[in-house]
Order: structure tokens, then sequence, then C-alpha cells
């Protein structure tokens, strides 16, 4: 039954109880029984108002996401209960404790009042899905708090506290869990509170600041250019015609690729952890993790897995080390008090939850050990052998190797179906990303416990087989050596870097590597020239290297950054870079921002489309996830197969065939998968179907 009921003290009390997070679901029947409810309620002459929670500590996270996909029509009766709702003739109060989420917080503000516990999260969080809250919460809300603060709490997405809620006047009272039925009593009796309209000039001024303030993000989301339409027509015209806009605007924002490519990246997300084959295997309980190496990446994971609530022992032979790993993971916990982020008592308990050790003696008990030392398979191998002599035999053995073969790694160790691959990345307590890698024979407990584990961290995590530079990695090759190439042909990094900034990715490849410290890819080149001599390579990345420019960290790399962070364009580089194409008998040419992203866009494709017909990604959506969550690809682009399927694999393969006649002809070689998926008609999405999305 999705919706309770029982009737006390003259109250209705109708409960929604839809778990997991009590969606008011339409093909689900949600909508439908509490529409029923209510009018059972309010056609009882013995009740004298109605109060609304839900089951569970939480009210509602919203419209049912997966109805999305009904047609307009069909989606009417859940503003008809909330016009129902808003109408009664008798009071309803919702009473507010966990979650109220887009459309559970519009069902409350149709409400005639609003009651809630002071750490309940309030929040319209729709503009993350591409679209504005369409059961009038764009109407609404600024009648209710002013058009500044509704704005902002549309446009942001982010949810504030019951008591953040009442100072807004977003919510009428703050009461303890247990007061709340009886506060609601209470208050239908003495009558339901009124607010004064605001003054019209004021609120014309305040629309015209916070549009202002949002610019950037209106020139970049069409929902957030919408909610801005709606908020306006909430200024002029009666609550009823902008009901009629918010509804219209809501459907053309549905059938908008960025939603489409928005509510696939939130269910994508989820469906990650939830890997094929892996249904019935139960994960290994975790409690205690053990952490090699007080370097940059094991502070980083020992101060995430404290953060999440583990007990960690972290172990340097170098007494320096552990002094400065101890420093540092303080350091990101008082850091986090003093934003207000945790109080400090949080953050002692987490500190008190660290134990620092020499030897590996300590790891005696743990459950999970997860080594982050020298990126060095002789090194790792004897760590890992070492290891092996004082764990438990059920204790999971973890590398974080960024670029070994976890296979050989593995080889070392005398049962190596524990071991497994955690590539965090940096900062490892910050990037939601945690590629898990599966070993050949990694024993499935093992993948499930490090989902499980992932997911506690409340990482992204996404399953990897073992190839050179994994998933991530491995496709960022190829954009970068587009990137490269480009540069030869005639672009320089600015136009590189921008290009690929407007089409929305968080950084340009070229600007990555000068954060990443261009050695990093020196190394890489020199292990792909002694593997592949034959094929041409630029020589362009090589010579900054050559220069002593390696990026952020010497103040020089393809951009000066005269105060450490921000990239300035360098004349000497782009003078080294047209002599580079002058030694190389290159004629240089006008390239224009189109070609820039279709190359370095579709390598990854190609290559990503590769991963998947390899098996080392399991799903297309694996893959977005991963440049999702880690790479900066934009989030209403979906990720790289998304994006080819929105583009159609047909037109993909078309201009991949076109560049493969382009000089690094060899690395465009169209992966048989697009070629297969392309003549039959079918999208990378057709592949994903284990996974539970619609869009
Ligand atoms: C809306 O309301 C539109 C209206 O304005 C207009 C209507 C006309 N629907 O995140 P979790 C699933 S738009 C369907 O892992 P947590 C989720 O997929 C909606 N399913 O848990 C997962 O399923 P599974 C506006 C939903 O505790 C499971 O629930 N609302 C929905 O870490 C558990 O989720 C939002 O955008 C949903 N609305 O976090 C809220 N929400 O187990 C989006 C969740 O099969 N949701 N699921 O993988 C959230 O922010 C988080 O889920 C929440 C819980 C904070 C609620």
């Amino acid at each position: 039954m999705k919706i309770r009921s029982f009737d006390e003290a003259g109250a209705a009390r109708l409960i929604v109880d839809n778990p997991p997070v009590n969606a008011l679901s339409l093909s689900k029947g949600v909508v439908a029984s509490l529409t029923d409810a209510l009018r059972t309620a309010l056609d009882d002459p013995a009740i004298t108002h109605v109060t609304i929670e839900g089951a569970g500590g939480r009210f509602s996270a919203g419209a049912d996401i997966l109805d999305f996909e009904l047609p307009p029509e069909q989606i009417e009766p859940t503003r008809e209960l909330f016009a129902l709702v808003a109408g009664a003739g008798k009071p309803v109060i919702a009473l507010i404790t966990g979650e109220a989420f887009g459309g559970g917080l519009e069902l409350a503000l149709a409400c005639h009042a609003r009651l809630c516990t002071a750490d309940a999260r309030l929040g319209l969080p729709e503009i993350n899905l591409g679209l504005l809250p369409g059961s009038g919460g764009t109407q609404r809300t600024p009648r209710l708090i002013g058009v500044a603060a509704a704005l902002d709490l549309m446009l942001t997405g982010k949810p504030v506290t019951g008591a953040e809620a009442l100072s807004l006047g977003l919510v009428d009272e703050i009461q303890a869990v247990e007061r709340l039925r009886s506060a609601a009593d209470a208050m239908a009796r003495k009558g339901v509170p009124t607010r004064a309209p605001r003054a019209d000039a004021v609120q014309r001024e305040e629309l015209r600041l916070t549009l202002h303030k949002h610019a950037r993000l209106l020139g970049r989301s069409v929902a957030a250019r919408q909610i801005g339409v709606c908020v306006e027509a909430a200024l002029d015209v009666p609550l009823y015609e902008g009901l009629q806009l918010e509804s219209r605007l809501f459907h053309e924002l549905m059938a908008s690729s960025q939603s489409r490519a928005l509510r696939y990246a939130f269910f994508s997300e989820r469906a990650v952890a939830r890997l094929p084959g892996l249904e019935q295997v139960t994960a290994r309980p975790v409690a205690s993790v053990g952490i090699v190496g007080g370097g940059t990446m094991g502070s980083g994971i020992a101060a995430a897995a404290l953060e999440a609530g583990f007990r960690v022992t972290l172990t340097d032979t170098n007494a320096d080390m552990r002094v400065r790993a101890e420093t540092v993971i303080s350091g990101i916990f008082d850091r986090d008090a003093a934003k207000g982020r945790i109080t400090p008592q949080q953050a002692q308990e987490r500190q008190s939850r660290l134990t620092m050790a020499e030897g590996y003696e300590a790891f005696g008990e743990v459950d999970l050990v997860i080594e982050a030392v020298f990126e060095d398979m002789a090194v790792k191998q004897a760590v890992l052998r070492s290891l092996e002599d004082v764990v438990r035999p059920d204790c999971i053995l973890a590398s974080n190797t960024s670029t070994l073969d976890l296979d050989i790694l593995a080889a070392a160790t005398a049962d190596p179906a524990r071991v497994i691959g955690l590539h965090f990345f940096s900062p490892a307590h910050i990037m939601r990303l945690l590629e898990i890698v599966r070993g050949r024979v990694s024993a499935p407990d093992v993948v499930a416990t490090a989902l499980a584990f992932a997911k506690r961290l409340r990482k992204v995590p996404v399953v990897s087989g073992v190839c050179d530079g994994f998933i991530g990695n491995r496709m960022f090759e190829e954009m970068l050596r587009q990137a490269y190439q480009l540069l030869e042909e005639g672009a320089l990094p600015a136009q590189v870097d921008g290009a690929l900034e407007r089409f929305g990715m968080a950084m340009g490849p070229l600007k990555v590597m000068d954060l990443a410290g261009q050695d990093i890819g020196h190394k890489i080149r020199q292990r792909r020239m002694a593997e592949h001599p034959d094929r041409p390579y630029s020589i362009v990345p090589d010579i900054l290297c050559e220069l002593g420019r390696l990026g952020q960290k010497t103040k020089a790399g393809f951009y000066d950054y005269p105060n450490g962070r921000n990239a300035v364009a360098s004349d000497a580089v782009n003078d080294m870079i047209r002599s580079v194409s002058a030694q190389r008998g290159i004629d240089r040419r006008a390239i224009c921002d189109e070609e820039i992203v279709e190359r370095c866009i579709f390598a990854l494709i190609n290559e990503g489309a590769k991963i998947v017909e390899e098996g080392i990604a399991a799903r297309p959506l694996d893959v977005d996830m991963v440049w999702l969550n880690g790479y900066g690809f934009p989030r209403d682009r979906g990720g790289p197969m998304f994006y080819a399927d929105e583009l159609g694999l047909t037109y993909i393969l078309a201009r991949i065939r076109s560049f493969e006649k382009l000089s690094e002809g060899w690395a465009w070689k169209p992966a048989s998968l697009l070629v297969t998926l392309a003549d039959a008609g079918r999208a990378l999405r057709s592949l994903d179907t284990a996974a539970r999305i619609s869009v």
C-alpha cells in the first residue's frame, strides 16, 4: 500500500509510503491513492484538518523520475492533486522530515502550512535533471519567499535545512519529530498563518539582480533560462496562468537533449554499482581499512575512509611521512569544520579513528588494505607479498595503481583472487570517480566488496578490466593525441582548450597536462614509442619537457602561470609550435572550433567503443560515468557514449572514416562495435538495457 491513512483527534493523517524515497509515483499509483485518501478526508464531516507526511523519516524525493516517459497528459494527475490540496476547504498541513525535494516540496507548498524538523532538507533540484519545478514550484515559491530566494533555490538546486527554510519563510514552524502532529493540530485549531504579499517594485529589482548573478549558468542551461521566464511570470500573471506556463515549459524541457542527458546521468551513477553478473554475490563486511603509504594519495584515501566512518590504520616506514600524513589528514577535517561542513566534534571523532603505524603488523585484523606506494611494479609486488604474511586470509588486498598491469601485480601473491585495483583520483577525498580494476582472477565477492566500499565512500565506482590506462586514461590518451596533432597542423593551445571548454569540458586537455605535470605524459610517451617505434608522435610536449616547462609546478607548461594557477598564453610556446610545424614540413592552416571538438571528442568515442567491445567496461554507461565524474566531461551531454548516440552513430562513423586519412590515421581505425551498431541502426545505449534507465 503506497498511502497509509488513519484518523486521530479530528485529523486525517495521510502517510506516503513508497520506499525507498517516497517518490510521488504515477505508475505505482501513489498519486491516485493520495488523491483518493484526500478526497475521502475532505468529504468526511468528522475530519477538521489533514496532515501529510512521509514514511520512514523522509517526506518525499519528488516525482518518480521513471514516470517521465509518460505522455504529458498522464502527468496531469499530479498537478490535479496539488490543486485539490491548495483548494481544500479544510487546512492541509505538510509535516516534513528528511527530504522534501522537487515535487515533494511542491506538494508541501500547495499545502496551507508546513511544519518541519530542524534537520529536514528542502530543495527544488529539478535543474540537476535539466528541468524546472513543474507542479507549482516556480509559481508558489516566489510568491511565498520572494523571487531572489526562490531563484537561488531553483537555479542552484541545492537543498536548505529546516532551520534555513524557516528563516526564508519556506516553512511556518520547526518542531521536534514527535511534536509535528500535535503542533499541526494546534495550528489547525488556531488558523493557519497567512502572509502579506511583497512589494512589486522590490521584487522586480531582485529578479534582475539575481538573474545577473546566475548569468553564467543561464548562458548554458536551457532549464535555468526557463526557470527565469516562469519566475518573471509569477510577478506578472495570476497563479492559474503561471501554472499553465510552467506546465508547458516543463514538458518542452523534458524533451530537451540536456534533460535526457542529465536524467541518464542520474540513473547511470546509481547503475554503475549494479554490475551485471554480481546480482547474487554478497559483499564481505568491511569495518576497518589499512593504508600503505603516507603520500598524497594515501593521505587522501585515509581521509575519505575516515569521513565514511571506517577505522583506518596508515603505515609508512618513513617517520617524516607519517607525521606529514597525519597533519594533512587533520588539516582536511579542520578545514571542513572551519567551513561549517562538520562540527569540531565530528572532526575530532574522525581523527580519533585513525591509527598511525610503522610496520604492517598493525594490519593483523583489518578487512581491506590499500597500497598507495611508489608506482613501480617491483615495489608494489614486494608490498603485497609482505602484506600476505600478516593479514587475515579473507582480507582484501587493493592496489591504487594508475598504470600497472594488475594481473602481473596479483600474480606475485599466493592468492591473486583477493587482489583488486582501486584507482582513486587526486584529491582522493574529493574526486567522485573510483575505477575498480578487476583482475582476470579477482573473486566476484572481492569485486562486490570493492563496489560496496566505494558506495560507502560516496564515490561513483566504475569497474574496469585490466588494460593500459584502464578506462579513463586510455581514452584521454586518444584525446591528447588529437590535441597535439592539431597544434602541429595549425591550432594553438588556447584555441584547442578554448574550443573544448566552450563545448563544456571543465578544462581543456592541454591545461590538464599542465596540471598533472608534463613529465608524466613524457614517461607514457617514451613507453609508447618503445612499444610502437613505427608510429609517428607529436614532439611538441617532449620539447616542453626539454625546456623544463613541466606545467603549473614550474609555473610554465603549454601556458605561463605567473601566479601559479591561472593560464596565460605563452608567445614562446606558440613560436615553438610554429617552428615544429615548419621543421616537419607542415603547412599550418586555419582550424575551426568544430574540427577541434569533433577530433578530440570523436577520438574519445571511438576508444570508448573499443573499451566496451573488449569487455573492459561492462556497458557504455560505465564509460560515461568515468568521464562525467573524473574527467570533466559536460554532464548535460551525458558522456561520450551518450553524446555519440545523440549525434547518431552513422554520422560519427562517417567522420571517423574521414579522419582516417589524416597523418595519424592509424589511430582512427573505427571500433568494430561502432560499425556493427551503425549498420544495424542501433544506438550504444541499447547495450545498457540491464540498467534501470529511461530517457
Ligand atoms: C520532480 O519532482 C518534477 C516535479 O517538479 C514535476 C512533476 C510534474 N524518482 O540516491 P539514492 C531512487 S523531479 C525515482 O541511491 P540516497 C534512486 O534511483 C524529481 N527514483 O539514495 C535509487 O534507486 P536504486 C526531483 C528515485 O539516500 C533509490 O531511489 N527530485 C528518485 O543516497 C535510492 O536513491 C530529485 O531530483 C525519484 N525522484 O539519496 C531527487 N529519487 O536503488 C533525486 C531517488 O534502484 N533524488 N530515486 O538505484 C535524490 O536526490 C536522492 O535520491 C535522495 C536519496 C537524496 C532523495
